[in-house]
């Protein structure tokens, strides 16, 4: 399935795809970071779509339409704030994938990009944050292959890396 998953650097607010995953908190309701700049981008039709959602909470997952941006729709999930890793931060996480690639499979949509959820404010330690991300991805796209393509954004050269050599790591696993 590596041939499914992209990495590139650069902001996930100009990427043309099917749909952009926002690292969301459980208001809704914008924020800093990526969400944040997801807002900004989408322009104020966003944020008045997201006040009809109720909130969402940790490792959930719903589905806007993508306003002012180049992507058609917005997955906005919640992943765990990091305690240290014994509060289920893991499975959270997890959780966060599987259920918004489950919302693009449910939409018909083949394209969706990701960014390194919880590792910003929240503080989900990069590396393992990164193995998550793309060992529930892949094992998603294995059972899916209506999904054409899932594109992990970084945001840095050295969260590049740390994809690169996780995806690596995996597809030895997998030999
Ligand atoms: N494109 C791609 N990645 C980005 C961008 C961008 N434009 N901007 C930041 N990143 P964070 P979290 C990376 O903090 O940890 C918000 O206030 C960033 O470098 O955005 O899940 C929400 O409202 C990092 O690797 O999200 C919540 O309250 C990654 O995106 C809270 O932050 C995630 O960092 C969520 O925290």
């Amino acid at each position: 399935m590596r041939h499914k998953m992209k990495i590139v650097k650069g902001d996930i607010t100009k990427l043309a795809v099917d749909a952009i995953v926002n690292a969301a908190n459980t208001t809704l309701l914008g924020g800093g970071g990526v969400d944040g700049a997801i807002h900004r981008a989408a322009g104020p039709g966003l944020l008045a779509e997201c006040r009809t959602l109720g909130g969402c909470r940790p490792g959930e997952a719903k589905i806007t339409r993508g306003y002012d941006l180049p992507a058609k729709y917005v997955i906005h999930t919640v992943g765990p704030v990091w305690k240290g890793g014994n509060n289920r931060e893991p499975e959270t996480l997890a959780s966060c994938y599987r259920k918004s690639l489950e919302l693009a499979v449910k939409h018909g949509l083949k394209t969706v990009a990701f960014p390194a959820i919880s590792t910003g404010v929240y503080g989900y330690p990069k590396e393992q944050a990164c193995r998550i991300a793309v060992s529930e991805t892949a094992a998603f796209l294995n059972a899916h292959p209506e999904i054409q393509e899932v594109t992990f954004v970084c945001f840095t050269d050295g969260d590049v890396s740390v994809y690169e050599r996780v995806m690596g790591d995996l597809l030895q696993e997998q030999k």
